[in-house]
């Protein structure tokens, strides 16, 4: 019989590769969709596999959804991506991204134990946990002590601390990925890497003049996330459960990331770049570099892309759209 999964944010970017990932893997895939009044755009990442998922609405605020979704699918495997994932925007709607981190994943939580112990649950932990608290040598790994400088990372620790609660409590297999920035064509366009390349890139078309940016200094570990959702589906194939960090071990500027995108489109940041400081957040990560010995070790995770490989595919994706 097929191994059945449920991914909670199905439609935003993990969720569509993953769901590649899993129909490979010849899973039935279910997905969760929310309600959004203009339900035409809401599948464009999953439209190409759009007969071979099931999707079912419902919201991780609303625990009966969650309930109804578990107990008519009695799934294998819940992977839970759902979530107010800008971490900008949780400054703004902070309220909402606590509700759709915290009681969301409760909710899964509380679904699983009541229905199903038996489910396996793969959390969507993240770097942003750590805030500005890193080792002696530069990186982040599972040991780090977690300081988060944000709403949605107090948020997220929460997510990480009831995981592990309910799984030493209940003894469920429940396990954090601790997964630092990755991006792919698919990224939101508010998220700093594909903002920079679709607006250098409408730059260089002469659909846009300037590309405002907030802090350049910040330094991010960036992967790609067709490498990361392999991590998410091996820690749930792990024999017991598990946190794991997920990164590429390499950090660059957000003026690193302008400078070469810049760069590859012959574009001039003194014309077209300005600095606006509607942009800058009220508390800021500085640096994320994350130690990925642990998941390569043991669950022989690897990745295929560079921080400039990654890029060049995005620059492409972006180029095809405004051509
Ligand atoms: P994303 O593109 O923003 O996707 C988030 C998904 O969650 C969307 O499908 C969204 O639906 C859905 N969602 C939002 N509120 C929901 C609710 N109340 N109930 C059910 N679903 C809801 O994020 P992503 O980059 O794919 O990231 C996936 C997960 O990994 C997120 O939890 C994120 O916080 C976490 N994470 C991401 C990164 C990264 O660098 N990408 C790193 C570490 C952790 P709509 O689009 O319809 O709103
Ligand atoms: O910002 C700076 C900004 O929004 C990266 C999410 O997937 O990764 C992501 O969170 C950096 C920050 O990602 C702009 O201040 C400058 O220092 O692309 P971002 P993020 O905040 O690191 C973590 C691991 C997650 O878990 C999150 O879900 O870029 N920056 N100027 C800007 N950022 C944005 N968005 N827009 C700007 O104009």
């Amino acid at each position: 019989m097929k191994k059945k999964a449920l991914i909670t944010g199905i439609n935003g970017q993990d969720g569509s590769y993953l769901s590649e990932l899993l129909l490979e893997k010849d899973y039935e895939v279910f997905g969760t969709l929310k309600r959004n009044s203009v339900a035409e755009n809401q599948s464009s990442r999953i439209d190409h596999i759009f007969s071979d998922i099931n999707l079912e609405y419902a919201d991780l605020t609303d625990m009966s959804s969650i309930i109804r979704l578990i107990k008519s699918i009695q799934p294998d495997e819940i992977y839970n991506l759902g979530a107010q994932s800008h971490v900008g925007i949780s400054f703004s709607q902070p309220l909402y991204t606590v509700n759709t981190i915290v009681y969301g994943t409760l909710n899964i939580l509380e679904s699983v134990r009541i229905l199903n112990p038996k489910i396996k649950v793969y959390q969507a932990s993240s770097s942003e946990m750590f805030g500005n608290s890193i080792d002696s040598d530069g990186f982040q790994r599972e040991s780090t002590p977690m300081h988060p400088v944000s709403p949605y990372g107090c948020a997220k620790l929460f997510g990480y601390n009831i995981i592990r609660n309910y799984r030493n409590s209940y003894n469920l297999f429940l396990s954090n990925g601790i997964l630092f920035n990755h991006e792919s064509p698919r990224r939101g366009i508010n998220f700093v890497t594909n903002k920079v390349v679709d607006g250098a890139v409408r730059i260089s078309v002469g659909k846009q003049k300037k590309l405002e940016l907030g802090n350049l200094l910040s330094s991010r570990d960036w992967g790609h996330a067709k490498d990361y959702v392999k991590a998410m589906w091996l820690i749930l194939q792990h024999n017991k459960p598990d946190d794991f960090v997920c990164s590429t071990g390499r950090t660059h500027t957000v003026e690193n990331l302008v400078d070469y995108v810049f760069d590859k489109l012959d574009l001039s940041k003194e014309k077209h770049l300005k600095i606006n400081p509607k942009y800058f957040r009220p508390e800021e990560l500085d640096i994320l570099k994350g130690d990925n010995s642990k998941i390569v070790k043991e669950l022989n995770w690897s990745h295929e892309y560079s921080f400039e490989s990654m890029l060049d595919e995005m620059i492409d994706f972006a180029k095809q759209k405004y051509k």
